[in-house]
């Protein structure tokens, strides 16, 4: 694997491809699909389903180049010990965590709304964490694996921009890695958070990370425009 440039903001970034992990954050379809925690929150899922198929174009360019592939997954244990008083006593009581839908009981682990959605779907080796938090380092083992593995920046990918996606990259970029988030690969319910989530990133120079975009990434290891 070689040495790359991203197209991005607030520049170009190099990529030594051999040291870079892809990161798919909580493309679960408690997020994407209706009847998930997404919807128990009153969201409009269908504003996330465009970084479906753009994931899945990294994701299959990744997997091509070698690249470790990282997905997590935003979950709590069946008995819920895991989830702070304060995240489970929001919301609707009938549509809370916890509670049964029609994916089974919403952001618990092992019920089909907790799964990747299929397009998405990990492959063997690729490791999944599973996170109780909405930051991908937060009680998960994501640093060590990452640095048992030399990495030392992230393509992020996910949902939603300005939650878990943000608080993943500045947990990450805290830790002393170069993100580079994928604008067109992350969504959230609220457009403009998306774009303003995007903009904080890059802004004061890329106070914590760059923003490219799929066909930036694509073009630059020669996959397609
Ligand atoms: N609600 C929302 O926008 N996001 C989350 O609760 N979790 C993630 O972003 N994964």
């Amino acid at each position: 694997m070689a040495e790359t440039t991203l197209p991005a903001a607030p520049g170009p970034v190099g990529l030594d491809l051999a040291r870079t992990a892809l990161l798919i954050i909580d493309m679960q379809r408690d997020f994407l699909e209706p009847g998930g925690f997404g919807a128990a929150l009153g969201n409009d899922v269908a504003r996330l389903a465009p970084a479906v198929p753009a994931c899945r174009r990294v994701l299959e360019a990744a997997r091509h180049l070698g690249m470790l592939v990282i997905h997590t997954r935003e979950g709590h244990r069946a008995d819920l010990a895991d989830a702070p008083p304060a995240k489970l006593g929001r919301g609707a009581p009938a549509l809370r965590i916890g509670a049964e839908g029609p994916m089974g009981r919403i952001l618990v682990r092992g019920e089909p709304g907790h799964d990747i959605v299929p397009e998405l779907a990990p492959l063997p080796g690729e490791p999944v964490l599973d996170k109780p938090g909405k930051g991908a380092f937060y009680q998960t083992d994501l640093e060590l694996i990452l640095r048992n593995r030399g990495i030392e920046a992230l393509l992020v990918c996910g949902v939603t921009t300005e939650v878990c996606v943000h608080t993943s990259v500045r947990e990450a970029n805290d830790r002393g890695y170069r993100c580079v988030v994928l604008a067109d690969c992350c969504g959230s319910y609220f457009p403009e958070f998306h774009e303003i989530g995007l903009k904080m990133i890059a802004a004061q120079g890329g106070i914590f990370g760059w923003v490219s975009d799929s066909g930036g990434f694509l073009a630059a290891i020669g996959a397609e425009g």
